[in-house]
C-alpha cells in the first residue's frame, strides 16, 4: 500500500474555491467575533469545520434523486429506505427525520423526565442538550484512557463498565430511561468503541431492563476500526460487522449526515412496536408523516444509496487512510495531536499546543481563529466553549477534560494536495504558536452556546516582530 490514501473515484463536478488575503481574513474574523461558526464558508480555504453534511456525494446518488416520488404517503423511495434499513441495521421499525437531532428530540420527549440520568459513553452537543432541554441530566462515562492523548488504547471510544454500574445504582434504574453509546465517540477525539464494549453494555443494562440506542453517525468508520483492530474480526465483511453491532441494540438514532452519505437526514430506528407507536406521534407533530420524516422522497433515495456506499470497503480505507495521514504527518512533525487518529477528524491536543492560556480564556477558540487568519483553513473548538458547563448547585464552571481543535474531513471532498496544505499550515502555526493569546466572551446562548457565542481578545497585545491578530 502506498504511504497515502489512494482516492477510489474520479471527480465529475468540481465546485470554484475563493482565494483570500491573510488582512482580508483578518477584518474577516473579528467581524465574526472570532467564532468561525460566524464566517461565510466562501472565505474559507479549505473548510473543515465538519464532515457533516459536507460530504461529495456519488453519481449514482444524483441519478437517484431524480426518482425522487414525492407522495405525501407511501413514496417509492421510503421502502428502498426501509429496505436498507432493515438489511443493515436489523431494526424492525424507523422513522426518517430531517436530521440527527430530530430524532434525538423525538427520543428524549418520551423517554427523559426532570431528574433522569442518561449515560453515554459521551454525549455529543446536540444528544447533551437535549437530555438538559427535557430536565434530564447527561452523564458521561469514558474509559480512563480517554483522557491519555497517547496512542495507548486502540478503543479509546469505550463505556467504562464499571462506572455504568455505579451509575445506575446510585441513581437507580427507574431514574435511568435509557443508556446510550456513541460510535465512533465524537467527544473523545473521533475514537472508536469495541464489539466487545458494546456486547458487554448492552447485557449489564439489561440486568437493570435500560435499554440501550446507539448514537450511529459514524458507526460505519466504526466498524472499519473494528475489522481492523479487534480481534476475530478481520475477516468479517463490514456490513456483517454493522448487523453484529446493533443487534445489541435496542435502537438507534442517527445523524445521515455523516455515515448516510447525504447532505441532510437522520434516522430514529428501534424495535418495540409501542414505543415506535408513541414516536410517530411526535415525529407527526414535529417533522411530518412517518413515510417523508421532515424529507423530501429524494433525499430518501439518497440516503437508501449512501448508506450502502458508506459501507464499502474500499472506500472505508481512504476514508480512514486520510485522516490517519492528516494526523500522522502532524505528529512527526512535532504538533500534539490525540492519537492514534479517529475515524472522521484529527484533534489538536491543545492544552499542550497552548499550555499557558488557562480553559476560561478558550484557547481553543484562540487557536481556531489563528488557523484562519494565517491559512484559510477552518477547524472547530470542541473544549471549553462547546462543552464547559456551570454546575446548578454551586454556580462553579466544570471545564472538560480534553481541549481540542477538531480538523474534520468532509467525505470525498479534499485531495491529497489540500491535506498536505493543511499540514503545512499547522506546523507553521505551531512555530508561532507563543503569538496565540486568549480571548473572552461576550455573547453566550442558555444551549449550545459554541454556535452563537461572540468573543474578543483579553488585552490587545503587539508581539514584536510578530503578527499577532488578537
Ligand atoms: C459534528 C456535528 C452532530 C452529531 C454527532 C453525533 C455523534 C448527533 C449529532 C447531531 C455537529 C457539529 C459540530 C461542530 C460543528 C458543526 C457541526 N455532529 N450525534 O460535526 O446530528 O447535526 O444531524 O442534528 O456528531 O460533529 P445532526
Amino acid at each position: 500500500m502506498a504511504e497515502y490514501p489512494f482516492e477510489p473515484f474520479r471527480i465529475k463536478v468540481v465546485e470554484p474555491i475563493r482565494m483570500t488575503t491573510r488582512d482580508e481574513r483578518v477584518r474577516l474574523l473579528t467581524e465574526a467575533g472570532y467564532n468561525v461558526f460566524q464566517l461565510r464558508s466562501e472565505d474559507v480555504l479549505i473548510d473543515l469545520l465538519t464532515d457533516s453534511g459536507t460530504t461529495a456525494m456519488s453519481d449514482q446518488q444524483w441519478a437517484g434523486l431524480m426518482t425522487g416520488d414525492e407522495a405525501y404517503a407511501g413514496g417509492r423511495n421510503y421502502f428502498h429506505l426501509r429496505d436498507a434499513v432493515h438489511d443493515i441495521f436489523g431494526m424492525p421499525y424507523f422513522m426518517p427525520t430531517h436530521q440527527g437531532r430530530a430524532a434525538e428530540t423525538i427520543l428524549m420527549s418520551v423517554f427523559v423526565k426532570p431528574g433522569d440520568v442518561v449515560p453515554n459513553n459521551t454525549h455529543f452537543d446536540t444528544t447533551e442538550a437535549n437530555v438538559r432541554v427535557r430536565g434530564g441530566v447527561p452523564l458521561n462515562l469514558p474509559i480512563d484512557e480517554a483522557r491519555d492523548p497517547q496512542p495507548h488504547h486502540p478503543f479509546k471510544g469505550n463505556l467504562d463498565l464499571r462506572k455504568l454500574r455505579l451509575c445506575i445504582e446510585q441513581h437507580g434504574p427507574a431514574n435511568t430511561p435509557l443508556a446510550i453509546m456513541t460510535v465512533t465517540n465524537n467527544a473523545v477525539a473521533g475514537q472508536p468503541v469495541s464489539m466487545a464494549n458494546i456486547r458487554e453494555t448492552k447485557a449489564l443494562l439489561s440486568e437493570y431492563d435500560i435499554p440501550l440506542f446507539i448514537d450511529a453517525a459514524r458507526y460505519a468508520e466504526n466498524c472499519y476500526f473494528i475489522q481492523q483492530r479487534e480481534p476475530g474480526y478481520a475477516d468479517k465483511p463490514i456490513i456483517g460487522i454493522a448487523r453484529e453491532m446493533f443487534s445489541y441494540a435496542d435502537g438507534f438514532m442517527m445523524s445521515a449526515k455523516k455515515d448516510g452519505m447525504v447532505n441532510m437526514g437522520g434516522l430514529l430506528g428501534m424495535r418495540d412496536q409501542r414505543l415506535f407507536e408513541r414516536v410517530s406521534v411526535e415525529l407527526i407533530v414535529h417533522e411530518g408523516f412517518v413515510t417523508y420524516g421532515g424529507l423530501a422522497g429524494r433525499d430518501l433515495e439518497a440516503l437508501a444509496r449512501g448508506l450502502y456506499e458508506a459501507l464499502d470497503e474500499d472506500y472505508l480505507a481512504y476514508r480512514v487512510g486520510q485522516v490517519k495521514y492528516l494526523g500522522d504527518r502532524l505528529a512527526e512533525a512535532g504538533v500534539p495531536i490525540f492519537e492514534p487518529p479517529g475515524g472522521h477528524a484529527v484533534y489538536l491536543d491543545v492544552k499542550r499546543f497552548l499550555p499557558d492560556i488557562p480553559q476560561r480564556q478558550f484557547p481553543g477558540v484562540a487557536l481556531t481563529g489563528h488557523l484562519y487568519v494565517e491559512a484559510g483553513v477552518r477547524g472547530v473548538e470542541l473544549g471549553s466553549l462547546a462543552f464547559a458547563h456551570k454546575d446548578p448547585n454551586t454556580g462553579e464552571v466544570r471545564y472538560p477534560e480534553l481541549e481540542t481543535v477538531r480538523l474534520a474531513l468532509p467525505r470525498r471532498v479534499y485531495t491529497q494536495k489540500h491535506i498536505d496544505y493543511v499540514v503545512d499550515a499547522i506546523v507553521d502555526l505551531y512555530k508561532k504558536r507563543l503569538e496565540i493569546q486568549g480571548l473572552r466572551l461576550t455573547y453566550e446562548a442558555p444551549y449550545l452556546r459554541h454556535f452563537t457565542a461572540r468573543l474578543e481578545p483579553i488585552e490587545e497585545r503587539v508581539i514584536e516582530g510578530g503578527n499577532s491578530i488578537f
